[in-house]
C-alpha cells in the first residue's frame, strides 16, 4: 500500500498546486480579455451578477463546509465507541427550511438576472448607430449600413454611444465576444440575433469567435477600435473612399497581378474603385493598409506578415478558403514566385 499512498499524496499535490497557480495567474483584471475589466454598461451589468452569484455561493459554501467540518470532527469515532451511532430518518422543519432557504436564494438572484438580460438584450436607443456583424470562417465583416462603411476584422466605433449589433453568419455558427464590452451572442446563419453595447473609454478591445467553427476557430479574432466622435467621423469618411490608384512601377505590378486570372485574388476580394474585385468570399481590402491588424486580429499588420500570408496561407491558418480554393495555392504550376509576392504585398500595404 505504500506505493499508492505515496502516488496519491504526489497527485494531490500536483492537483493542489495547479489550482493554485491557476487561481494567481488566471485572476486578473488586466488581461486584454478579462470580462471583469468592464468599460460599459452591459459589462458593467453582466459583471455585476456575476459578483452577486459568487459570493452568494460563497456563504453559502463557507457555512455548509464549516458545518460539515463541526460535524466530521465533533461526531467522529472516539476510543471505545463500538456500536453504529442512533439512526435518524426525518425531519419536517429542517427539511422544509434547507428547501425553503435555497428557493429564497434562487429568487434573489432570478431578480436581478431577469432585469440585467432584458436590459442587455433590448437596445436603450433603437436609432442608435447598428452594425451588421456577419461571421464567415474565420473572419468577421462589418457592414454599417446607415453610413454605407463595409470593413473586416477591424471595427471603429465613437466612444460613449450606444452601437446596436445585428448578429449573422454566412457559414457555420459562431459566436460574438468582446469581452470587456458585452457577454457572448451567437452568429446563427439566417437567424438575426441582436445585441448592443457602449464603451465608456477610448481604447483597443479584442474580440474573439466563442463557438467551436473549425480548425482555425481560434484564430477567429476582431478588434473594436473606440475612438472620439471625431475621430470616428474621420474613419468613416476615410473607408468610404474608393482605393487609392498604383502609384510606382512595383504597386501597380502587384494591383495588375491581383486583378489577373493567373493570381484570381480578385474573385474572392473587394477592392472597391477596381475594375473588377467584388470577390466577398474573402475580407474587403479597400483601406487594408489603413488597418491595425491582419487576418482578424492574429498578427500585426507588417510587410513581413503579409508576405508570410501571401506564401502559405495554411500554414498561418489551417484550412482556410484562400488555400483550399485559391489556384495558386492548388496548382503548382500557377505558384507565385517570390516578386510576384512582394510585387503583391507592396500593392495591398499601398491600400491607405
Ligand atoms: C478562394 C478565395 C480567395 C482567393 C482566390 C484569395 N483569397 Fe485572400 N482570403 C480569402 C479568405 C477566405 C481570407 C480570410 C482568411 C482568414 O482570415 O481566415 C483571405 C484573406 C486574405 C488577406 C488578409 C485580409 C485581412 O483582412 O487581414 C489578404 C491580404 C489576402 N487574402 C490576399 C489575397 C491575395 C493577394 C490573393 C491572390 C494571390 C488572394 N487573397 C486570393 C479568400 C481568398
Ligand atoms: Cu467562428
Amino acid at each position: 500500500m505504500p506505493t499508492i499512498n505515496r502516488q496519491f499524496a504526489k497527485y494531490s499535490f500536483l492537483l493542489l498546486a495547479g489550482t493554485i497557480l491557476a487561481l494567481i495567474f488566471g485572476c486578473t483584471n488586466h488581461h486584454p480579455q478579462s470580462p471583469f475589466d468592464t468599460v460599459g454598461p452591459v459589462s458593467e451589468s453582466q459583471a455585476l451578477i456575476f459578483y452577486i452569484i459568487m459570493y452568494a455561493g460563497l456563504v453559502v459554501f463557507v457555512i455548509t463546509m464549516s458545518l460539515l467540518a463541526y460535524f466530521t470532527f465533533k461526531y467522529r469515532k472516539k476510543d471505545g465507541d463500538d456500536s453504529d451511532p442512533e439512526q435518524v430518518h426525518g425531519n419536517s422543519s429542517l427539511e422544509i427550511a434547507w428547501t425553503v432557504i435555497p428557493a429564497l436564494l434562487l429568487i434573489a438572484v432570478a431578480v436581478p438576472t431577469i432585469n440585467s438580460l432584458f436590459d442587455t438584450t433590448v437596445s436603450p436607443d433603437p436609432d442608435a448607430l447598428t452594425v451588421k456583424v456577419t461571421g464567415n470562417q474565420w473572419w468577421f465583416r462589418f457592414d454599417i449600413p446607415e453610413l454605407g462603411v463595409v470593413t473586416a476584422n477591424e471595427l471603429h466605433i465613437p466612444v460613449g454611444e450606444v452601437i446596436n449589433i445585428q448578429l449573422d453568419s454566412k457559414d457555420v455558427i459562431h459566436s460574438f465576444w468582446v469581452p470587456k464590452l458585452a457577454g457572448k451572442v451567437d452568429m446563427i446563419p439566417n437567424n438575426d440575433n441582436t445585441m448592443w453595447f457602449q464603451s465608456n473609454e477610448e481604447g483597443v478591445f479584442y474580440g474573439q469567435c466563442a463557438e467551436f467553427c473549425g480548425e482555425s476557430h481560434a484564430l477567429m479574432r476582431f478588434r473594436v477600435v473606440v475612438e472620439s466622435r471625431e475621430e470616428f467621423d474621420a474613419w468613416v469618411e476615410r473607408q468610404l473612399a474608393d482605393a487609392v490608384k498604383p502609384s510606382d512601377p512595383l504597386t501597380q505590378q502587384g494591383h495588375d497581378l491581383f486583378m489577373s486570372s493567373d493570381a484570381g485574388c480578385y474573385a474572392c476580394h473587394t477592392i472597391r474603385g477596381s475594375q473588377k474585385a467584388y470577390g466577398e468570399v474573402g475580407p474587403e481590402l479597400t483601406h487594408f493598409a489603413s488597418r491595425l491588424h491582419i487576418l482578424s486580429g492574429i498578427q500585426d499588420n507588417t510587410h513581413e506578415n503579409l508576405i508570410a500570408w501571401i506564401t502559405d496561407p495554411d500554414a498561418i491558418k489551417p484550412g482556410n478558403i484562400m488555400s483550399k480554393n485559391g489556384s495558386v495555392y492548388t496548382d503548382p504550376d500557377k505558384a507565385l514566385s517570390d516578386p510576384e509576392i512582394t510585387a503583391l504585398a507592396a500593392y495591398l500595404r499601398s491600400l491607405e
